[in-house]
């Protein structure tokens, strides 16, 4: 079985390139209201009474005022944006989250909710003195029901310590991303987080079961139920999926963990050209069907720069595109036969051209950490320029070449990879340094060709900081009213992640 594939994956233990990288520049950002020329809005400041009021609800040791221990909270994890708050506080039940905005709404306190601060589109940290309210301590398990696999827990949980917990009763998160280490499931929800097997579980408006919230005035929204079906009026846990923290804090989450498959198999291949890309997705949802459960693509300096830039190993040697395959089954011998008739039609059709398959947990992880990684590896030197967009398939490479085209030596990268089976690609663009003209060369002109395909503007990383000035791509103004409506009905006084999502009307 599985014979005419090469077993050439290296196994090098698993390091934490997520850190390494993340601290490697200590140069630090410009300030986010500077670089992008914003208005404070009319938001009080915060007094010296107004941080012994939060020291008289935390203590002293969870309220950081500190400037050094400020600091990375006002830092986003690519390092483009930068806040200038000077208070960060750390809650610990809801009743603590409540009370803190209640305060902040009445004084009109601007607030900067915070999970891992793993976002991309600087929705995560703040954009002047907005107070950082972290959830991290908010980490505690609280229920699961091995039946439904309902999860239920605080919004601190990091994701990974989550899904290393149900994998301890035969389950799994219905999500992985490659932030799984530092990302907490509250901000998984607040993002809608997409990754790496969404086609296979589905996003999170599905694996929600339920969730708590508070609104801007500390009213607690109890929604936290773990059951499938509850059409019991407005799916209120909706609005605070993907409202990335400016319609409330979510601070507890019930969650569908799906059964760990018995049989797990992880195929890397060498690919010709995109067009074979597409033929060889429809292959393996034709020839897999239910065992699918991931289907990432990426370019060849996608993959080369992450070798390089990380020193990690390729398991196959250079090829111009990269596909990767995963199954998630109930049974090796049933799964194995479904994947070996794949492997083999599909290597004497051509469309895989040379490629390693594993089913070995450590190999697995090996060519895993390669794909995880190729997000960091475009923050080793200069500046990395982000976009994450939803284009129909058939277009799905189109812009990539066109952007290294109107980029030409301004750029020192342009590749493309990402979640092909969700028609969701991730474009890095590296430029020796940030400049004005290398940014009016790629926006709007970037949303303008999504917009043209009908893709979105943003597939999973949110709007946050960086794009609500481009949401009119792919959002229509009636869709854009009611959005404003609710967030007026939802907090009156604006005070929740200001400067993010929504467009400033003038
Ligand atoms: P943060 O970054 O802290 O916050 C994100 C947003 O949510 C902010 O607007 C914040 O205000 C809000 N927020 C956070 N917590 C709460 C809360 N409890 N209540 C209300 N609002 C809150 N994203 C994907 O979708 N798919 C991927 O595959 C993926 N891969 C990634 C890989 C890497 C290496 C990195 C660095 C990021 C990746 N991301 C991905 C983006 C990011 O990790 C996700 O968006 C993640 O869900 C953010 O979670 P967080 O806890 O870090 O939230
Ligand atoms: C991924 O899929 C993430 O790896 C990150 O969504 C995408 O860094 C990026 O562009
Ligand atoms: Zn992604």
């Amino acid at each position: 079985m599985l014979k005419r594939c090469k077993f050439i994956v290296h196994y090098v233990s698993k390091f934490n390139v997520f850190e390494q990288v993340r601290y490697a520049s200590q140069i630090l950002p410009q300030f986010s209201a500077e670089k992008y020329n914003v208005k404070r809005k009319n938001f009080s400041n915060v007094q010296a009474a107004d941080v012994s009021y939060f020291q008289s609800i935390l203590g002293n040791d969870r309220v950081l005022t500190d400037r050094d221990e400020v600091l990375p909270f006002n830092i986003d994890w690519i390092r483009n944006c930068r806040g200038q708050s000077q208070v960060v506080l750390k809650p610990k039940t809801t009743q603590e989250v409540s009370e803190i905005l209640a305060y902040c709404n009445k004084k009109r306190l601007a607030v900067c909710p915070q999970g891992g601060n793993t976002g991309l589109v600087g929705g995560s940290v703040p954009v002047y003195d907005e107070i950082v309210i972290n959830l991290m301590l908010m980490d505690k398990i609280i229920t699961l029901d091995e039946i439904s696999g309902a999860l239920v827990c605080e919004a601190g949980c990091v994701l990974e310590n989550l899904d290393n917990y149900v994998r301890g009763h035969n389950l799994i998160m219905p999500l992985d991303l490659g932030a799984k280490g530092s990302c907490q499931i509250g901000g998984n929800v607040s993002t809608n987080a997409g990754g790496l097997r969404l086609l296979r579980y589905g996003n999170l408006h599905g694996s929600v079961l339920g969730l708590e919230a508070v609104k801007a005035d500390g009213t607690v929204i109890d929604c936290l139920r773990s059951l499938k079906k509850d059409n019991t009026g407005y799916h209120l846990k909706h609005l605070f999926i993907g409202s990335e923290g400016t319609l409330g804090i979510v601070t507890k989450v019930a969650i569908h963990c799906p059964v760990l498959p018995k049989a797990a198999t992880l195929g890397f291949f060498g690919i010709k050209n995109f067009e074979n890309i597409l033929e060889l997705y429809k292959s393996a949802k034709s020839s897999l069907g239910e065992i699918l459960s991931a289907f990432e693509m990426a370019d060849n300096l996608a993959i080369t720069q992450t070798v390089k830039n990380l020193n990690l190993p390729n398991p196959i040697s250079d090829y111009p595109f990269y596909a990767l395959v995963e199954t998630h089954g109930s049974n090796e011998v049933h799964d194995g036969e479904k994947l070996s008739n794949f492997l083999n039609k599909e290597m004497e059709s051509g469309l895989i051209m040379d490629g390693t398959v594993t089913s070995d947990p450590a190999k697995m992880q090996t060519i895993w950490n390669l794909r995880e990684s190729i997000a960091a590896s475009s923050l080793v030197g200069g500046y990395v320029f982000k976009y994450d967009v939803s284009i129909p398939q058939k277009h799905y490479y189109d812009i990539v070449p066109m952007l290294k085209q109107r980029l030409g030596d301004k750029a020192s990268a342009v590749f493309g990879y990402g979640h092909i089976g969700d028609g969701n690609i991730h474009i890095n663009i590296s430029v020796p340094q940030y400049t004005k003209e290398v940014v009016s060369l790629i926006e709007p002109f970037i949303f303008e060709e999504v917009s043209k395909l009908k893709g979105s503007i943003s597939a999973e990383h949110g709007i946050g900081f960086r794009k609500p000035q481009f949401i009119h791509y792919s959002k229509e103004p009636s869709a854009l009213g009611l959005m404003r409506d609710l967030k007026q009905l939802m907090d009156p006084n604006g005070i929740l992640n200001p400067y993010k999502v929504l467009p400033e009307t003038n």
